[in-house]
């Protein structure tokens, strides 16, 4: 009787169980947890790319090393969402497909370029920092293998925010050219890293239902509230201006005001019209077709050993 696996659905959430992969879930809930978490996967390895841009004209050996080493980690969390999205009863073929064909989108803010190595900087402490923002809660979404995967990304991700802030310090605190060098970088990352919350609330089209399913914990502008919140004492450390003439503290609501964040850029670069979206897809594209003979070679050897399940 549907009615009584719909209840049983109903009741675990309110008792804030997780839902796991065999469990009975409603197809919307389904659908809606493969739309969010093969955005959240797209975005990870799309995101390697600004960041992988200045592999080669990394300052230092160890500077080198570690941005290898969080690139290498975005793709990990890549294949962590891809294998979550799975449990959901879809193939990772007809992920890439759509991410490929434009059908599913990936984060708006991958779609600006990185123009110095202040940017890797700047990226590790907003994009980075935004994204723990957002993903902590997350730890605590209803769908089992998401939130588990949310506890070890968002473990890196904190890693990554350090890095970034560690290296805008160098560079804040080095000479002048450096310094100014840092400012421009957040004064470009600033506005695109709020658009990462999402629409405004009173536009977001997911964010009750979502929340109803206990999928988010907090709406977007709460989120992205929060975010700001954070930033500002951490620019003032880092000797760092953000670039809002209306960011002020705001004591009777105990948070800051910040100025009018400009939705139609969003909107422009969600149709595909941002700085790099033509770049970002078609190295991807570049990058699956040039990885074939891996999937293949690793298919046959699957075969050999026995080891292969279809
Ligand atoms: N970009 O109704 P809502 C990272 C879409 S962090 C593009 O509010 P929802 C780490 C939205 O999908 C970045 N599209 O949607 C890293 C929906 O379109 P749809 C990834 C956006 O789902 C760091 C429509 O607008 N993180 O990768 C954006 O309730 C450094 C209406 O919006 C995640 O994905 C946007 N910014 O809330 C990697 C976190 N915002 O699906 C490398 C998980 C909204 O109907 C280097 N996702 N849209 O076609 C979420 O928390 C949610 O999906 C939100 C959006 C909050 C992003």
């Amino acid at each position: 009787d549907p009615a009584v696996y719909e209840a049983v659905f109903e009741a675990a959430l309110a008792a804030d169980e997780r839902i796991e992969p065999r469990d009975w879930m409603p197809d919307a809930y389904r659908a809606s947890l493969v739309r969010q978490i093969a955005q959240h996967a797209h975005s990870e390895i799309i995101g390697m790319q600004p960041e992988a841009n200045w592999i080669t004209r990394a300052p230092s050996l160890r500077r080198k090393a570690i941005l290898m080493a969080k690139v290498q980690d975005e793709a990990g969390h890549g294949l962590y969402l891809y294998s979550a999205a799975e449990t959901l009863g879809v193939g990772r073929e007809e992920l890439l497909d759509k991410l490929h064909s434009g059908r599913q989108k990936y984060s708006s803010i991958f779609n600006y370029p990185t123009l110095t190595w202040a940017d890797v900087g700047a990226i590790g402490w907003l994009v980075d920092g935004a994204a723990i923002t957002n993903q902590v809660p997350l730890c605590r979404c209803s769908y089992g293998p998401y939130a588990r995967a949310m506890i070890r990304i968002c473990k890196e991700e904190s890693f990554h925010q350090r890095q970034g802030y560690e290296l805008l310090m160098a560079l804040s605190q080095g000479t002048e050219a450096q310094h100014a060098m840092a400012q421009d970088a957040v004064d470009r990352w600033w506005w695109p890293s709020l658009m990462m919350f999402g629409p405004p609330d009173d536009e977001s089209a997911h964010s009750a239902q979502s929340m109803a399913w206990k999928i988010k914990r907090h709406s977007n502008d709460e989120l992205r509230q929060r975010f700001v919140d954070i930033c500002v004492p951490q620019a003032e450390s880092l000797g760092l201006t953000l670039p809002d003439p209306d960011l002020r503290w705001n004591p009777a609501r105990g948070h800051y005001d910040f100025g009018p964040i400009d939705w139609d850029e969003f909107r422009e670069v969600l149709r595909g019209n941002g700085p790099c979206n033509a770049q970002r897809l078609s190295q991807r594209r570049r990058a699956h077709e040039e990885g074939a003979w891996v999937r293949e070679a690793a298919a046959v050897y699957a075969a050999k050993h026995g080891e292969a399940r279809s």
